[in-house]
């Protein structure tokens, strides 16, 4: 009797609940197919959960793991942080203009978790919904290999004051960096220039791209179509010696007006 005295006493000393929290959303991906970022990104969403508190709880910590993508040289130096917000108009949806910021992290692991403390905006009292931010930083480059990377939430990568709610690990689609933009700073080369030798002299000029520049006139075609030995296209001071220029590349500037449009090979006429 004695010792089922002492058993209930403890019971009864070990009987006020632990405060839980329980998971109102598990973890969902805010990014479900690829998606591209510039440099120096503004906070792009990967996360959103919502839980809720039965007592004072608090949001303490959440552990984001990112893994470079196939290729991709990207480390956490070319990340500017890693943060979570809380919703803070509770629309469901992250506004980095709205929303508040929780806790952020400058210091982004690549390959192992990162740990992002949440120390403010974090209370759980009546639920509340939280989104998990990348930023990229000045470094995230496009140039191949380009940086790419998905992201994850760990197992018990959720922490509060009281547990360790249930996180389903969704992962993210691919994150990867905007191409650079190829500009082509060479211009058309001009690769054959003939001239027939009937009674109608058609000089045939063959570009190896297309161009629209520049226009062919009266004006300038001694200079951009220099001939040798100071010949001139020009018959006198502005009449053309020749009758047309031959498209063989499109938009080639023609100014030769409707006399000799008649003799003028357009593509596909
Ligand atoms: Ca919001």
């Amino acid at each position: 009797m004695k010792k089922l005295a002492i058993i209930a006493s403890l019971l009864l000393v070990a009987g006020p609940a632990f405060a839980t929290v329980t998971v109102g959303t598990q973890t969902t991906s805010l990014v479900t197919s690829p998606v591209t970022l510039s440099a120096s990104s503004s906070p792009l969403g990967l996360f959103t959960f919502a839980l809720t508190g039965d007592a004072a709880e608090t949001l303490t910590s959440v552990a984001l793991t990112l893994t470079a993508g196939s290729g991709s040289t990207v480390t956490g130096s070319d990340l500017a942080q890693v943060a979570v917000y809380k919703d803070a108009n509770s629309n469901g949806t992250f506004e980095s203009g709205t929303d508040t910021l929780a806790g952020s992290q400058t210091s982004v692991n690549v390959g192992t978790p990162t740990t992002i403390a949440v120390s403010s905006n974090n209370s759980l009292t009546g639920g509340a919904r939280f989104f998990v931010t990348l930023s990229t930083g000045a470094s995230w480059s496009g140039v191949a290999p380009a940086d790419s990377l998905t992201a994850r939430i760990p197992a018990s990568g959720i922490v509060t004051s009281a547990n360790f709610p249930n996180s389903d690990r969704s992962y993210t689609s691919s994150i990867s960096a905007v191409a650079p933009v190829v500009v082509d700073t060479t211009g058309p080369v001009l690769t054959t220039a003939v001239m027939q030798t009937g009674t109608t002299k058609n000089v045939t000029l063959t570009f190896g791209e297309a161009t629209n520049k520049p226009v062919i006139t009266a004006a300038n075609i001694n200079t951009v179509l220099a001939l040798s030995n100071s010949h001139s296209w020009l018959n006198g001071a502005s009449a053309y010696r020749f009758r047309c220029l031959e498209y063989r590349r499109k938009n080639f500037g023609c100014d030769c007006g409707s006399a000799c449009r008649s003799t003028c090979h357009y593509p596909g006429r």
